[in-house]
């Protein structure tokens, strides 16, 4: 039976530490969905809808990235209703630090009590441990490079929306 693997996040917007995890779970499950979900607890820069569309733009021009990742969102109900409703067994969460793990932990046993899905934490190249979205957003507003730390369809697009 094949395995269908979720990587959620706000992805606000993906960086290169992320499509690390996205990869790492490529080539270990079947079938990969990555996954945009809202999270009330963060200020959003994107719209969902872009950055769907950044993440499809992104994994669609890595080379590195396996043809059994899917990119789709969800905004109503838990992320384990997701689960459900596609047959995934399992969520991908990426770890930089025990600060990671101490945030995700609680959710780990709270997806496996509602739903039976289980968790597996994946570390990124050491290289992109320090790379967060609100990083990133942070240095872009503030008319720095971001190009060493989100995929090259990102940087396109903060570039696009700078003010002149
Ligand atoms: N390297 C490796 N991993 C990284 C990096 C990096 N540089 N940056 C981020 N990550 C990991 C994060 O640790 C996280 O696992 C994932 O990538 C996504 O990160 P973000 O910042 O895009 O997204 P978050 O942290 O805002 O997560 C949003 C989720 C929707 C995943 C989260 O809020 C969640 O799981 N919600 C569950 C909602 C729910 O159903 N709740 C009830 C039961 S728990």
């Amino acid at each position: 039976m094949s395995t269908i693997a979720v990587v959620p996040g706000s992805f606000d917007p993906v960086t290169l530490g992320h499509l690390d995890v996205i990869r790492r779970a490529a080539s270990i499950f079947d079938e990969v969905h990555v996954l945009v979900v809202h999270n009330p607890d963060k200020n959003a820069m994107l719209p969902i809808s872009e950055r769907v569309s950044l993440l499809q733009r992104s994994i669609d021009e890595d080379a590195q990235t396996h043809a059994n990742v899917t990119v789709a969102s969800w905004s109503v109900g838990l992320l384990v209703d997701y689960c459900t409703e596609v047959g995934a067994s399992v969520l991908v969460k990426g770890i930089r630090s025990q600060i990671d793990i101490a945030y995700e932990t609680p959710m780990v046993l709270m997806n496996r009590s509602l739903a039976n899905v289980e968790t597996v934490f994946l570390l990124p190249e050491p290289g992109h441990a320090h790379v967060s979205s609100s990083l990133v957003r942070q240095v872009a507003a503030l008319g720095g490079d971001v190009s060493d730390y989100v995929p090259p369809a990102v940087a396109r697009y903060l570039d696009s929306t700078r003010p002149a």
